[in-house]
């Protein structure tokens, strides 16, 4: 294999501050999901993946290990794939099967986007691993990495984007119908996006996967202090935050926010604010939506894909869709 890649560290660095300079002073304050993702959170979010109450993970790769061949036919047998939001490379390794196995047409090069620089780093390796592959990594977020990988593009290859592990539930209805809008643009007819996202389960089943008894998501979402502390010099009481989770049913999403125990005063001097928190005082973290197999077919639709192959688990957990753009 071979690796590519820059190193935007600093630029890293200038994106949090920036992030976090407009979205705590929002109101209700909120903090954007992507920044959960330092190499503490990635290390957390891959423990979470193994939560027996968190089903998403081990979902979608049931189906992925299944019917991976019924998706590259569906597909159309890209010659390069485009991973937004990779991780730690384990369901792209799952989808490239076993390392090896003859007559199996993989593509040649695979660009893998993601804001954790870990996490690029452990995806380039396992995929690149014996493997015959041109591995690019893109250390940004998912509209930069797109564009840069499509700028890259060769004529006559065919583009397989893959969004998978219900990331697009991070996006409110109008930004997943704008982002799925802006992959189209960045594709040609004939190309395809394989896309994974959970489905509405019942509320109790969600608030467990959101909030488990051994705290590792309320510890994934409280390190969002902990890195702000570090990276910009705050001075948040990470104690004094607890984690609390939320189905809100009529936006069919869970919100994951961090509460504040009791007043306080915070500094972050590298995004330049002094902020007052109240006692019961709220930052929203992440939304995680959840959705129907026929809305979700809808709002491929409305972006210019069509649905070639769609598959759901025996338990109806999880939709995995291999959408054509056209
Ligand atoms: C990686 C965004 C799909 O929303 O389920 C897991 C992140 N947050 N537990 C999700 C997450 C809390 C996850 N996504």
């Amino acid at each position: 294999m071979r690796l590519v890649g820059t190193d935007l560290g600093s630029l890293a660095l200038q994106s949090l501050a920036s992030d976090v300079r407009y979205y705590l002073t929002q109101s209700p304050r909120q903090l954007p999901s992507r920044a959960l993702y330092d190499t503490l959170g990635s290390a957390l979010f891959d423990a979470i993946c193994q939560l027996p109450w968190y089903p998403v993970t081990r979902a979608e790769r049931r189906l992925i290990d299944a019917h991976r061949a019924e998706i590259f036919d569906a597909a159309a047998h890209p010659d390069r794939l485009v991973e937004l939001g990779c991780g730690n490379g384990d369901k792209l390794n799952l989808l490239l099967g076993p390392r090896g196995v003859r007559g199996w047409r993989l593509p040649r090069r695979i660009d893998l986007v993601d804001v954790s620089a870990s996490a690029l780093s452990a995806a380039s390796r396992s995929v690149g691993e014996d493997r015959d592959l041109v591995v690019v990594v893109h250390e940004a977020p998912y509209e930069d990495g797109l564009v840069r990988a499509a700028d890259a593009r060769v004529p006559d290859e065919r583009v397989g984007v893959l969004f998978l592990g219900s990331n697009i539930g991070n996006f409110d209805p109008p930004g997943a119908a704008a982002f799925l809008a802006t992959i189209r643009r960045a594709l040609r007819n004939g190309d395809s996006l394989l896309i994974g996202a959970d489905l509405v389960k019942p509320e109790k089943e969600l608030l467990l996967a959101y909030d488990d008894p051994l705290g590792v998501t309320a510890a994934f979402n409280r390190n969002l202090l902990v890195r702000i502390n570090r990276e910009l010099g705050a001075t948040f009481d990470v104690e004094g935050f607890s984690h609390r989770a939320v189905w809100n049913d009529e936006a069919s999403r869970i919100e994951m926010h961090l509460v504040s125990a009791h007043p306080q005063h915070v500094d972050i001097p590298a995004a330049g604010l002094a902020l007052a928190f109240a006692a019961g005082e709220t930052i929203w973290t992440e939304s995680s939506y959840k959705y129907d197999t026929d809305s979700f077919d809808a709002m491929l639709s409305a972006a210019g894909f069509a649905t070639a192959r769609r598959w759901v688990d025996d338990e109806g957990q999880f939709l995995l869709t291999v959408a054509r753009a056209e």
